[in-house]
């Protein structure tokens, strides 16, 4: 908060109100990792000071400007000094942030720029005639913005300053968040709060929310932002919303920060007076040339149209007997002139189609690979069937070599326990990249696939379905907002580790004292797999209560699409539990490299964590352990909420390391999801016991109530649903 206060101030209010508030201690959150209060340490602090005694900072732009208020923040908070700019000083203990070809000469020889691109940088330690320099340098001003906060990154991790030799060039070129947010305000899935994006009062009114948000983003290295629902409203494409859009483009611009808009395949029709919205008809397409024009008009860098078309009920090419294919090159060919991009989303699948839905996307597009223009890019889904708490990764990665796919991973916990559960996504994603797909032999990770490395691809992005909302802290829960921080380090570098990337986020947000990082960062490594075993153990996927996917609902079957019941993903039967996907079952195996397949298919060789996913097993399946699977399934339900157990008692410990407020918010949300664990497991149990007729295992804690009771909760304005689902 105080930060942002501090620019609020400097815009708004006056000297006053800063002092004041300054002295505050709590923390409400606000400021994210972007925490620059004075460093603790009274020798680290010294240090700093002597090492950092002026500030270079060439040029006027407006990212420089920025970069030059967030020094003032950054250096003027962590060091409590005020921050003195000034000309190269020869003299040295200089912070110098420039462009290479403004660099002092006698500098420049210490840097081989070559290969750095447009976004990368360089930090490096010089010693210059017996002076000492910490230079940030970079081809363009985006490339100094970001090396600024890593510099700002080493002072809050308190890392040492004398031999720093630091390369960095994003992995991926599009990295971006995807707000599920209407123009209403509401947010699909969204459990922090409303909307950022005050659409009334745009484009007039500016937020220093927006502001924040995008120093927040371009301080991980995101890019990019879809403003909008996937489920899109048309009317954003209208000329009255285009100019609130550019409000937001221009706010973004100096943070190297692109809007991508979600467009409505029927918007010809919708906002365009057309009688078709049919890919191959003139009209259309000349309409969507018209659009692409008008917007470059007013907003020159503008990145493109994600679309998410012939998905549950949106429209798309498929009305019109076209394909998918015809679709995206008829949006590709609108954008391609200013140099847009299409994202096509590959989350497809019909009501019309029987076949396991966990195929659809792959049938659907794996021929269609290398007739799709070159500025599309296919957005799918770390797994195949919708963000569950594990899936496998998705078929799609490394099965279509000529077309740039791009990973879209969910931020927000629509299957995750909202944001009341301490769940660190980086966990989940970093399994994902570091799945191997083996398409092109050993190592073929879909990190690999999503980096273009493996096919050489020229473009290549990962999307993350954002969890920001209007809430003071941003996310709901303090801990959601590792998962922003973490998505946009696994953006920007997709071999980073959850560990690192834990450990990053504890010391920029809380404390670098080691009683408290450690383990806290275990705490979050582990909260992964404690959410697997009390919501979705050994394999099962998609029993969420259905329409809001709050709680447990493994019972429901009586909605009018098979593929929206959890007793569709189960199969629980008196026999059994679990979906065949082998050869004997829907065979959605088959669509994996040979290796894959043999692996999950071969009941030695499949990790029990995907057991249920891909084989129905009886009750008394034995189980690694020996035990059966009634038995195993029990156990998985007990260890999850054991695990919260635990989390809570190492929460306990660290008060005095995390002021009250947020340790206080903390631990009651940790409550919550203590009693959300016992109730998945509970109901869960209780209803698979109707099949199996075994009684629980010795272990487990016995159910607080009977199944006609969690039968019976009910949600009716559980947050983040969009009104038209059942
Ligand atoms: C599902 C959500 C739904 C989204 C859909 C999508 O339940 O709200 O619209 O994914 O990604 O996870 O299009």
């Amino acid at each position: 908060m105080r930060q942002s206060i501090k620019l609020k101030v400097r815009y708004f209010f006056g000297f006053f109100l800063f002092v004041s508030i300054a002295s505050f201690s709590m923390s409400n959150g606000y400021e994210l990792w972007l925490n620059y209060t004075k460093i603790s340490d009274e020798a680290t602090l010294l240090k700093y000071r002597s090492t950092i005694q002026t500030v270079f900072l060439e040029g006027t732009s407006e990212t420089q400007s920025v970069i030059k208020n967030e020094l003032e923040m950054g250096l003027g908070g962590l060091l409590d000094t005020e921050v003195v700019f000034q000309g190269f000083n020869k003299g040295g203990n200089q912070l110098i942030v420039s462009k290479y070809n403004d660099l002092p000469q006698e500098l420049k020889s210490s840097f081989i720029m070559d290969g750095l691109s447009k976004e990368g940088y360089k930090i490096k330690t010089i010693e210059s005639n017996g002076a000492s320099f910490v230079v940030v340098t970079a081809n363009e001003d985006i490339g100094l913005l970001y090396g600024t906060y890593n510099f700002l990154r080493l002072l809050q991790t308190h890392s040492a300053l004398e031999n720093v030799d630091i390369t960095e060039i994003p992995k991926v070129d599009v990295r971006v968040l995807n707000h599920w947010d209407n123009l209403d305000r509401t947010i699909e899935r969204g459990f922090a709060g409303f909307s950022i994006w005050n659409w009334h009062t745009l484009p007039g009114y500016i937020d220093q929310r927006y502001i924040d948000y995008a120093r927040a983003n371009a301080s991980v290295g995101i890019n990019g932002t879809v403003l909008t629902n996937v489920n899109a409203n048309a009317l954003i494409l209208t000329p009255q919303y285009l100019e609130k859009v550019k409000a937001l483009a221009e706010v973004f611009r100096p943070y190297g920060i692109k809007v991508y808009l979600t467009a409505r395949f029927s918007a010809p029709i919708e906002i365009g007076g057309l009688e078709t919205a049919d890919p191959l008809d003139a009209d259309v397409i000349q309409w969507w040339k018209d659009k692409a024009k008008e917007i470059y008009t007013m907003i020159p860098d503008f990145g493109g149209f994600v679309v998410k078309a012939n998905s549950e009920g949106q429209p798309g090419p498929q009305n019109y007997g076209r394909s998918h294919l015809d679709g995206a090159n008829l949006m590709a060919n609108a954008l391609e002139p200013f140099g847009g991009l299409v994202i096509w989303r590959a989350f497809v699948y019909s009501e019309h189609d029987p076949t396991d839905r966990a195929k659809q996307a792959y049938s659907e597009f794996v021929p269609e690979d290398g007739k799709f223009m070159d500025n599309v890019l296919l957005q799918v889904k770390n797994g195949a069937i919708d963000f569950q708490p594990r899936e496998p990764f998705h078929p799609l990665f490394g099965a279509m070599p000529k077309t740039p796919l791009m990973m879209e991973f969910q931020i927000t916990k629509e299957y995750l326990g909202f944001a009341t559960h301490l769940v660190f996504l980086p966990k989940l994603y970093e399994e994902v990249l570091q799945s191997d797909t083996y398409r092109k032999g050993k190592g073929s990770t879909v990190a690999k696939v999503i980096d273009g490395s493996l096919n050489n691809k020229k473009v290549s992005g990962m999307a993350g379905v954002s969890n920001v909302g209007n809430d003071i802290n941003w996310t709901g829960h303090p801990f959601g907002q590792a998962d922003w921080y973490g998505f946009g380090r696994l953006a920007w570098n997709p071999y980073m580790t959850a560990e690192d990337i834990a450990d990053e986020w504890l010391r920029l947000t809380f404390s670098n004292d080691e009683k408290f990082v450690e383990p806290v960062k275990q705490m979050m490594i582990e909260s992964r797999e404690a959410v697997v075993n009390y919501m979705n153990p050994l394999g099962l996927h998609h029993i969420f209560d259905t329409g809001h996917h709050y709680g447990p609902g493994p019972w429901v079957g009586n909605l009018s699409r098979p593929e929206w019941n959890p007793v569709y993903y189960h199969k629980a039967d008196s026999e059994g539990v679990g979906f065949d996907r082998t050869k004997t079952g829907s065979n959605a195996l088959s669509q994996y490299a040979p290796e894959v397949e043999k692996m999950f298919t071969d009941l030695k060789t499949c990790p029990e964590e995907y057991l249920l996913w891909f084989h129905h097993l009886p009750w008394d399946y034995t189980l690694k352990n020996g035990r059966t699977l009634w038995d195993g399934l029990g156990l998985k339900y007990q260890e999850g909420v054991d695990e919260v157990r635990d989390m809570i008692k190492t929460w306990e410990a660290m008060k005095p390391y995390v002021d009250d407020a947020r340790h206080h918010q903390v631990s009651m949300l940790l409550d919550i999801q203590l009693e959300e664990a016992i109730w998945w497991k509970d109901a869960c149990m209780l209803y698979f016991q109707t099949f199996s007729k075994m009684e629980f295992p010795r272990e487990m804690e016995k159910p607080e109530h009977t199944l006609d009771y969690y039968k019976s909760l009910k949600f009716p304005f559980a947050p983040g649903i969009r009104p038209r689902w059942d």
